[in-house]
């Protein structure tokens, strides 16, 4: 008995091995427990809340029904499909990777329509790629020497397979077993996990859209790109009905708006540059802390540094910008609005109706001109310029190419050559729009327009940031004498402020560059704070207001000092130099009022957000910042109702 039993086994030994390395789910279990593994490399990256088990959970899930479908394939075909999956989705982990880097945010399909700017990019994309990113793609050789192994074995494989062709035709059918199986765990993997977190502390987060971090937290990766996917057709392709209720809801909250907007009509500075020129100077990644700040014993800002002195200036101005970077700067100060979530207003709703200076400019007989020395397509512009109503859109086209620099030509050649161009409009008032481009990222400048000493950042792209933000201070210098030569200054309002920051989140350097550790408040506001400042003619006004205020309180800070009332138009902003009180709403749902600062958690619950004292920084307790938080949503919340419904343009039709 005892030898039998012996005998048994050694021949059930080497049964069990050949049927373990026979089994036909290797290749697939491979595949599931490699992407996890990188899912999981990733958010540790992204660092926005960390993995738990629900995130595991819903990151299996979804990694299984990706290919759960490849089960139903034979041997070789599943392991070739596998591979395929397997190198579409490292690339899509990577290129999320990369855009993360850069925007914070996670790539969602409206970004893909501004996929034909990647080339532009280029030089920013390879300054983001770090070696360690390519750990991504470490498994495909062993995807690919499974391809060579199963391909070699093809040959033993057809002759047995022609031995028993019945037996083959079988094992078809029975494939469907592992395959729904694999479907069923997978979906339950994600079902379960959403639908709890979705009752729980995720409530409403599908609804609201207020920002990519939390649903990612929720949904995992692949699950954030299978959810975007859904909410783009949802709302693209099968409508997504707005109720009679919700609009009136949106309709209610401008009226509210407009009560408090009309506060300024009865303000001092009301109408009196009735008629001015206006100029309007968008700087590329234009940040606050540069400002006043020197290196090397030199200022870095000299020329903005005097003009400080000579006008209006908001130090606590914030951009507000999300995915859309430059455009949403542009549409936010120029349109009054939120830029939308993910992607770009330009790019996504270039055929709304939205109630934008150019258009308002117009209807009191100004000359309205934008000025950007690039290609006229990008961010869509063509469509949104001539949407915005401005007469004249001078694209790199109108402009001579006689200072290259970067993307195309250098601040300096295209402050000259718009004031130029301005020189040769007619005699009506203008509104012009002029937007840098030299200080984008990844910043390096020719050795020629090095000319700061930014030790000890030498060769860091911090350091180049600094060397492009002392170039443009100079070329707004030279902007400042064009102006005075062509005799405009003293008879036009210029404003100038920054976009959007510069994609720099390391603070050690920026703390470096103080020479002192930032709080957790001065770490998200440095990100934000772009500098704001209004010459007056005349110098008029000159001085510091300490009010805090965002791009989106541009134009009504323009209809103020023009004299022009907001009863007919649809704008979310408040003049800024009215005592009116209104908080600064970040995309992601945080917001300062200059009394409180709120940082949102990436989890999206108000109650996990922290609530700073502001300037101090000091934790306030979340109670004294929850009810800003609220009305931050839901300020959010209407703006991308009335972008994505078009909805100025049916109140102005049912006001007919
Ligand atoms: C290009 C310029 C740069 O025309 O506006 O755009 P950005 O990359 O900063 O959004
Ligand atoms: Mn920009």
């Amino acid at each position: 008995m005892g030898l039998r039993l012996k005998t048994a086994m050694t021949k059930l030994g080497p049964l069990l091995l050949k049927g373990l390395l026979h089994w036909p789910y290797w290749g697939f279990m491979l595949f599931v427990l490699s992407i996890v593994y990188k899912l999981g490399w990733l958010d540790h990256r992204f660092n926005v809340g960390g993995m738990n088990d629900w995130k595991w959970k819903v990151n299996y899930g979804a990694v299984i029904l990706s290919a759960f479908w490849t089960l139903l394939l034979g041997r070789r075909a599943r392991w070739i499909a596998l591979v395929i999956i397997d190198l579409a989705l490292s690339a899509l982990l990577f290129s999320d990777l990369v855009y993360f880097r850069y925007f914070k945010d996670f790539i969602s399909i409206p970004v893909l329509f501004q996929a034909g700017q990647v080339g532009a990019l280029q030089e920013s994309i390879w300054n983001l790629i770090q070696p360690s990113d390519f750990i991504l793609f470490a498994d495909l050789p062993i995807g690919l020497i499974g391809i060579v192994w199963i391909l070699w074995r093809k040959r033993v494989e057809r002759k047995e397979q022609r031995a028993k062709p019945a037996y083959r035709k079988g094992r078809r059918l029975l494939r469907l077993i592992p395959g729904t199986i694999a479907f069923t765990i997978g979906w339950a993997l994600i079902y379960y996990p959403v639908e709890t977190q979705k009752d729980g502390w995720a409530r409403g987060l599908f609804v609201g859209n207020w920002w990519n971090v939390p649903i990612y937290n929720v949904t995992g990766l692949l699950g954030f790109h299978g959810y975007d996917t859904y909410r783009y057709a949802k709302e693209n392709w099968f409508g997504d009905g707005l109720s009679e209720e919700k609009e009136q809801e949106a309709r209610a909250w401008f009226e509210a708006r407009r009560a408090v907007q009309k506060q300024m009509e009865s303000e001092p500075l009301f109408g009196e540059y009735k008629g001015s020129n206006v100029l309007v100077v968008q700087m590329e990644a234009f940040q606050q802390f540069v400002i006043g700040q020197s290196i090397g014993g030199e200022e870095i800002t000299p020329n903005l540094n005097k003009l400080i002195g000579q006008s209006l200036y908001f130090p606590n101005f914030y951009h507000q910008t999300a995915q859309g970077r430059t455009s949403d700067a542009d549409f936010a100060t120029s349109c009054s609005m939120h830029p939308l979530p993910t992607g770009s207003v330009f790019i996504r709703f270039a055929g709304n109706e939205f109630d934008c200076a150019p258009s308002i400019m117009k209807t009191q007989g100004y000359d309205t001109t934008v000025h950007h020395a690039y290609d006229g397509s990008f961010w869509n512009r063509y469509s949104m310029y001539n949407n915005m109503e401005y007469d004249q859109f001078y694209t790199v086209k109108n402009f001579k190419l006689d200072e290259p620099l970067g993307w195309s030509l250098g601040d300096k050649s295209f402050f000259r050559q718009t004031v130029e161009q301005l020189q040769t409009r007619d005699e009506s008032p203008f509104y012009a729009m002029a937007i840098t481009l030299s200080s984008h990222h990844p910043f390096r400048m020719p050795y020629q327009n090095r000319a700061l000493d930014v030790a000890p950042f030498n060769g860091t792209t911090f350091g180049d940031y600094l060397q492009a933000t002392h170039y443009v201070d100079a070329a707004v210098g030279g902007l400042i004498e064009h102006l005075k030569e062509a005799g405009l200054w003293e008879n036009t309002i210029v404003l100038f402020y920054g976009d959007h920051d510069n994609s720099l989140y390391d603070m050690k350097e920026y703390e470096q560059f103080f020479g002192h550790s930032l709080n957790k408040m001065e770490q998200d506001a440095i990100i934000r704070n772009v500098p704001f400042i209004i010459h007056l003619p005349n110098d008029g006004h000159a001085g510091i207001m300490e009010k805090a205020v965002g791009q989106m309180d541009t134009l009504p800070t323009l209809l103020h000092l023009l004299g022009l009332s907001t009863a007919n138009e649809h704008l979310m902003g408040v003049s800024m130099l009215s005592a009116a009180p209104k908080s600064v709403v970040f995309r992601n749902g945080g917001f300062t009022d200059g009394s409180v600062y709120f940082v949102p958690s990436s989890d999206g619950v108000i109650d996990h957000g922290a609530c700073y004292s502001f300037p101090s920084g000091d934790e306030a307790g979340i109670a004294a910042c929850k009810p800003g938080a609220e009305a931050a949503r839901n300020d959010l919340t209407i703006s991308d109702r009335v972008v994505e419904h078009d909805l100025i343009a049916k109140f102005r039709k049912a006001a007919e």
